[in-house]
């Protein structure tokens, strides 16, 4: 059988980029799950993401439960710590936060996931997490304690691609931050996408399918989008988003 990253880069070798649909398992989310999946399912993304860096309340485990139990594409964790790992993922972005010095996000967390990673038979895909300023403080910058890379200079971002790749991992993960003003210009795309052999998601401020088919085009492998269907709640968008990154 296959695995979910083997799945991922069959779809971006096929479709030529993939998408991966964010959702915050947060209180905020409640009622929507129930719709919010089925919509996802019928939308012809190609994994779901969930995580987020702050929560609410307490039912982050019990809403990653349903949302596994009524999706039928691979629900991967996007974890903002150790303490969202559970049983109901097919695997994890086993990521460290590489743009930031802070090293309980870069090796801490990680050592305290590694075993209950094991123990509960997820498939880790090694990521290094690149945060970008999206234009205004995100909850990922406060929360992660780290100072984001600027969006102006293509040549750091890629000197941190490169790293990730000669250290061994997979992906990375060009994230703007959520609900963030600005996205990941197409310049750091293009720079990323010739200099390094990653594959590479792309997310953070993407609002239209227009803006996503604009990144994919830079060369993005896989494209995230999480507040734009949560705040609209028009779900119909992810099916014109999944289009516009297909390229059908
Ligand atoms: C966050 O990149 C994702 O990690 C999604 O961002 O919510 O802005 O779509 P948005």
């Amino acid at each position: 059988m296959n695995t979910v990253f083997e799945h991922l880069l069959d779809i971006r070798k096929e479709k030529g980029a993939g998408y991966l649909v964010l959702i915050d398992p947060d209180r905020k989310n409640d009622g929507i799950l129930d719709d919010l999946v089925p919509a996802v399912n019928e939308s012809n993304a190609d994994a779901i993401l969930v995580g987020g860096s702050f929560f609410m309340d307490g039912k982050f485990h019990e809403r990653a439960a349903r949302i596994k139990e009524l999706a039928k594409v691979p629900v991967i964790l996007f974890p903002g710590a150790a303490n969202q790992l559970g049983p109901h993922f097919d695997a994890v972005l086993f990521m460290s936060v590489i743009s930031g010095r802070n090293s309980n996000y870069l090796i801490g967390e990680q050592v305290i996931s590694a075993p209950i990673v094991k123990d509960l038979g997820l498939e880790p895909i090694s990521t290094g997490y690149m945060l970008f300023e999206g234009g205004g403080s995100t909850t990922v910058e406060f929360m992660s304690n780290t100072r984001p890379l600027p969006m102006n200079r293509p040549e750091l971002a890629v000197a941190h691609g490169l790293a990730a790749e000669y250290l061994g991992m997979n992906l990375l993960y060009l994230e703007a931050g959520s609900g963030a003003k600005e996205s990941i210009p197409t310049g750091i795309i293009t720079a990323v996408a010739s200099e390094t052999g990653l594959p590479f998601i792309v997310g953070g401020g993407i609002r239209t399918p227009e803006l996503a088919r604009e990144k994919v085009e830079a060369g993005a492998s896989f494209i995230v989008t999480g507040t734009v269907v949560e705040n609209t709640n028009d779900f119909s968008l992810l099916a014109k988003f999944a289009a516009a990154i297909h390229g059908v």
